[in-house]
């Protein structure tokens, strides 16, 4: 898969992308992401690329001009691939918006500065907005980087393991279980007994278990869209009556 980025800041870019798996992923060839410097396609003697806002007010708005060469001058006009613009406008990022960009083999990545863009280069040249929450930052960069990351990390065969992304939180709809390892015990604390028990079927059933119970204590929203089996729902029933149970014991 292929991303061009466009940002007036590729320095933040390259580093996070030549960490562990990304890096792993560009030299097999399975992820390419270009980093294009906006100013570079500035013509002035200054390469400005932000300008006072028309109407007056605060701040300073990103110019069309280098923003439409640099994306037309790499992808052509019009560009060959989608071009996404990050900004809170967006549709929010999830894993369900991840695993539908995973069907495009080339998408252009648009990073904003200063206030935002001139509203001509959103209308004419960004053909998807996406933003990955309702906070602020000074900059699409980070959200860039997001994007990339949640993206590439389901192209196959860029996570070594055949079962990939496959027991993710969001892909079973559930929050993970609890994960431990060496040594059984670490400063008193114990790992789970039925962990160290080798009983693969008992294992399956407390990781399930503890899925339900992380996800109803903490995102109970997500059960509503799960597939679960009936002895979740039992399980879940239990967690509900003991719910009802403790409140009563607290009135009383
Ligand atoms: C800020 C000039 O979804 C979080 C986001 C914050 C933010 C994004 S996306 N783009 C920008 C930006 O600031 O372009």
């Amino acid at each position: 898969m292929r991303f061009d980025v466009f940002t007036l800041l590729p320095e933040v870019i390259e580093p996070y992308l030549q960490s562990s798996i990304l890096k792993r992923a560009r030299q097999a060839g399975l992820l390419e992401v270009n980093v294009h410097n906006i100013r570079d396609w500035t013509t002035d003697k200054h390469h400005v690329c932000d300008d006072t806002p028309y109407g007056g007010g605060g701040g300073m708005v990103m110019k069309p001009d280098p923003i439409f060469k640099a994306v037309e001058g790499v992808l052509g006009a019009p560009p060959s691939c989608p071009v996404f613009l990050l900004t809170p406008q967006g549709r929010t990022f999830n894993q369900q918006v991840a695993q539908e960009l995973t069907q495009y083999d080339h998408l252009a990545l648009l990073c904003g500065r200063y206030e935002g863009i001139d509203e001509r280069v959103r209308e004419y040249l960004v053909t998807d907005e996406i933003s990955i929450g309702d906070f602020v930052l000074t900059g699409g960069e980070l959200p860039a980087l997001v994007l990339i990351d949640a993206v590439a990390r389901l192209v196959p065969g860029v996570l070594g393991d055949p079962l990939g992304a496959e027991n993710d939180s969001f892909t079973s709809g559930l929050l993970e279980y609890p994960h431990y390892t060496r040594p059984p015990e670490f400063r008193g604390w114990q790992v789970p007994e039925v962990l160290l028990s080798g009983d693969h079927a008992r294992i399956a059933r407390w990781r399930r278990e503890q899925s339900l119970l992380r996800t109803w204590q903490r995102r109970p929203d997500l059960l509503e869209k799960v597939d679960l089996t009936e002895a979740d729902r039992l399980y879940l029933r239990n967690l509900e009556r003991a719910q009802r149970a403790g409140k009563k014991d607290q009135d009383g």
